[in-house]
């Protein structure tokens, strides 16, 4: 067994030692944090085979990974949250008491780091030294892990330095799960193969976060889902402030006022794209302060300020295209780690709808050969000559369609410098949030852009967000739309009535609840019947944005609605109508109307998804009362009145 290093701060070498003793690693190393130490781990990983160094021409410091294909998206099912009381746990997550979990996987940790090295991330979640900024420490014998932590995250001395004597963290464990006999050789991708094998786990009142068996994404980067968004928001409910799921912008106008804007769509619907976007509006410009996650906290002004807890980009690769998101793929260009992508024959990276056309051969995300498409030169397949038709038909991706790149955000050239520090007027106060979007992918019946008639409104459309299912998840439901409250379905750290009640309780304990941010909720996904897209997105959806200024400056008015308040069309700025893709003005008058029968419908899955939450919340709650732990009456009351207003 190695020796447990020192460490000046005694929480961190109990922690530390706990898991030694546990697990039993052959080595440990304390992670620094410097590029030369980074660049080490990555040459041991291509030594290995691990990594696949990219053409260093090409792309500096850049590196491709392949997972294991049972390892490929965050796993909702094996995904727990184990308070004290199921009830508090609520209905949206899986419950397990959090001795017997304990008890359950300490059995899965013991000798589980044998023949690997144990690292030691310390890190921390927004700007060293920021008011808001908290710190982790993360167990782990993955060296993919340490890497990515090392762009997702602010890691190594520094924080060690911050945290000093007694300074707080939140501890982390983390294991692939995958002991090596001695001798043995490893494999590219070492995990847990089987599904029940893994367990991502929280436990909210410890503040602890266990994760065993998975090395992907959110279910093995500790500091991202589980800690900024479940732990987190435990700690903000507990705390008065708030964890979203939710990039932050900055807009500023033809006339320099700059506003501030937070998003939240559930996963693989757009965040990082809004977050980068280039304004089709000319003398508009927008500035990147995060792709994922806010953090917000009132201010003594009754504003809500906010940080990026990250450090950079985990953004889903399909997709993303000099069109879609040139800053995006901009970001990637030097110091990113690739996974589940095609490799090309020069040394680079290509996946489905990147706007490049594909390399004659490849290798595919399982490390097969693929091959460019006899009749689309923008797709692959598995076999030489394939038509587009034999493709589709087979299902075949040569790259995961939860492929990722994981960017270091100062490559990004848009990035609001300041406000990734946190700063705002020369105070690292974080910055002051303007307006709120919520969003989905809605083929049908949700309008382009709704603004909340209030607060209480507003906390109602996020509790009705709802989108179809992304393959950042594994589901066998992809493509059906679910309810996914404030996009945080996957992501609450307690139970999601609570949540509802702590956004109606940020406005009762305003300092000045006129200065919150105004609400909106956008779509730009809404289809025809022939099923094409009726919004072009990307760039236009600046239009939408100027209209949400226009709204704060009480520029414009609108029109009231059942369902809130909808922009009238000739308030849409349509000037730089031109391009590849344009606004078609009769779409964009059918995505401003109500959508009567639609709404009717939608209403009532609104309500039968707040009946949902609980019945199921009158099952687990003999102990508490019947009102405790149901969603708010508030909230019910909104349902009602917007009901009562479509019947007239
Ligand atoms: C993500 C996700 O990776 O939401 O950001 O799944
Ligand atoms: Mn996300």
């Amino acid at each position: 067994m190695a020796n447990t290093p020192k460490f000046a701060n005694a929480k961190v070498f109990a922690w530390v030692d706990k898991w030694n003793k546990l697990c039993t690693p052959d080595k440990i190393v304390v992670v620094k944090g410097t590029k030369k130490e980074h660049n080490e781990i990555c040459e041991m990983m291509v030594k290995n085979g691990q990594f696949v160094k990219l053409n260093q021409k090409l792309r500096p410091g850049c590196y491709l990974a392949r997972s294991h294909e049972s390892d490929v998206a965050r796993v909702e099912g094996r995904t727990f949250i184990c308070s004290q009381r199921e009830i508090d746990a609520g209905p949206t997550n899986n419950w397990k008491d959090p001795v017997e979990m304990k008890a359950e996987m300490l059995k899965k940790y013991k000798g589980c780091m044998k023949g690997r090295t144990m690292y030691v991330i310390p890190f921390a979640m927004g700007p060293i030294g920021n008011p808001i900024t908290q710190y982790g420490i993360e167990v782990t014998d993955s060296p993919y892990v340490v890497v990515n932590m090392n762009i997702m995250t602010r890691t190594g001395d520094a924080v060690i330095k911050q945290l000093g004597k007694d300074g707080d963290f939140i501890p982390c464990i983390h294991s692939v799960g995958a002991p090596l006999k001695k001798g043995q050789k490893d494999v590219t991708w070492p995990c847990a193969k089987s599904i029940d094998d893994k367990y991502i786990t929280q436990f909210p009142e410890d503040r602890e976060i266990w994760s065993f068996g998975s090395g992907y994404g959110g279910n093995a980067l500790l500091g991202k889902k589980c800690f900024a968004l479940r732990i987190a928001s435990k700690m903000a409910k507990d705390q008065g402030w708030m964890a979203e799921h939710m990039l932050i912008l900055t807009l500023t106008s033809p006339e320099k006022k700059q506003y501030h804007v937070t998003a939240a769509f559930p996963s693989a619907c757009g965040k990082t794209n809004l977050a980068m976007m280039l304004p089709k509006l000319k003398g508009w410009k927008l500035e990147t302060i995060g792709d994922d996650i806010a953090w917000l906290k009132p201010g003594e002004d009754g504003r809500l300020y906010a940080i990026n807890p990250e450090n950079g980009f985990f953004g889903v690769a399909p997709g993303t295209s000099m069109d879609s998101n040139p800053n995006a793929l901009l970001s990637c260009k030097s110091g990113t780690i690739f996974t589940n992508v095609v490799l090309t024959p020069d040394g680079d990276i290509w996946w489905e709808d990147m706007g490049i056309k594909a390399p004659a051969e490849g290798i595919d995300w399982k490390g097969n050969p693929c091959y460019v498409c006899a009749d689309d030169p923008f797709r692959m397949g598995p076999k030489p000559g394939m038509t587009k038709a034999e493709i589709k038909a087979s299902g075949y991706v040569a790259a995961h369609k939860n492929s990722r790149f994981t960017a270091p955000a100062e490559n990004c050239p848009v990035l609001d410098k300041d406000g990734f520090e946190g700063v705002y007027e020369g105070k690292p106060t974080g910055v002051p949030v303007d307006a709120i979007l919520f969003g989905g992918r809605r083929p049908s019946t949700i309008p382009l852009v709704n603004e909340a008639k209030s607060w209480t409104h507003g906390v109602f459309m996020g509790s009705a967000a709802g989108s179809e299912v992304t393959a950042a998840v594994i589901s066998d439901q992809i493509g059906q739309v679910r309810r996914d409250p404030m996009a945080m379905l996957p992501f609450f750290g307690y139970n999601v009535a609570d949540y509802f009640q702590h956004w109606l309780e940020m406005e009762r304990t305003s300092a000045d609840p006129t200065k919150l941010p105004k609400i909106y909720f956008v779509n730009w996904f809404r289809k025809n019947a022939k099923g094409e897209f009726m919004w072009p997105g990307f760039g236009d959806n600046s239009r939408v944005l100027k209209w949400v200024c226009d709204r704060i400056e009480g520029k414009v008015g609108c029109q009231k609605t059942a369902i809130g308040n909808l922009p009238k069309a000739a308030d849409i700025d349509l000037s730089n109508n031109t391009g590849k893709d344009t606004v078609n003005e009769k779409f964009l008058k059918e995505i401003l109307k109500v959508d009567k029968a639609g709404w009717l419908k939608e209403i009532e899955t609104i309500g039968a998804s707040y009946d949902e939450y609980d019945a199921k919340a009158s099952k687990g709650s003999k102990t508490v009362s019947k009102t405790a732990k149901r969603v708010p009456k508030a909230l019910r009351q909104v349902l009602a009145d917007v009901t009562a207003e479509l019947a007239k």
